[in-house]
C-alpha cells in the first residue's frame, strides 16, 4: 500500500535504522522509543493489524516469531528479559495500521500494561 508507512519503510522508499531484514520480515528500531530497546517487526506483507492474521498467514507469523528470539539475541537482550506486544486497533494504542510486534526491553515491566 503506498500510503502505509511501513510498507513504505518495507519498501526502502522511508529510510529506517534496520536491525533484521528477510523475505518475510524488516526489523527496525522504533522512532520514539519507549524502552531503552525499542524494535518493531513487521510482515513485509500489508497486513492491516492482528484481525487481519488468518489460518493463511499462520506460516509468516509462524515464521516471523521464530526470528523474534534471534532479534532479541542480536539486540543483546535475549536472556535479560523483553516483552513483544501487538496493539490491535485505536484503543488499544494501535497507531499504525499496519501488523507490527514491538520488542521492548532494557528496562523493567510493568504488569497489567497501561
Ligand atoms: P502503534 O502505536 O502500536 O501502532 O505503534 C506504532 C509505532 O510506530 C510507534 O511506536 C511509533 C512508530 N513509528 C511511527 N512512524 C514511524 C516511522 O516512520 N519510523 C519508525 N522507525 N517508527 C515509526
Amino acid at each position: 500500500m503506498t500510503d502505509c508507512i511501513f510498507c513504505r519503510i518495507a519498501a526502502g522508499e522511508i529510510p529506517a535504522k534496520v536491525v533484521e531484514e528477510n523475505d518475510d520480515l524488516v526489523a527496525f528500531h522504533d522512532l520514539s522509543p519507549q524502552a531503552p530497546v525499542h524494535v518493531l517487526i513487521i510482515p513485509k506483507q500489508h497486513l492491516a493489524g492482528a484481525n487481519d492474521i488468518g489460518e493463511g498467514e499462520a506460516p509468516l507469523i509462524g515464521r516471523i516469531w521464530a526470528r523474534i528470539p534471534r532479534i532479541a539475541e542480536a539486540l543483546g537482550v535475549r536472556d535479560t528479559g523483553y516483552r513483544v506486544v501487538t496493539n490491535c486497533g485505536a484503543p488499544a494504542g494501535q497507531s499504525v495500521f499496519h501488523l507490527h510486534f514491538h520488542l521492548l526491553a532494557g528496562r523493567a515491566m510493568g504488569w497489567p500494561p497501561g
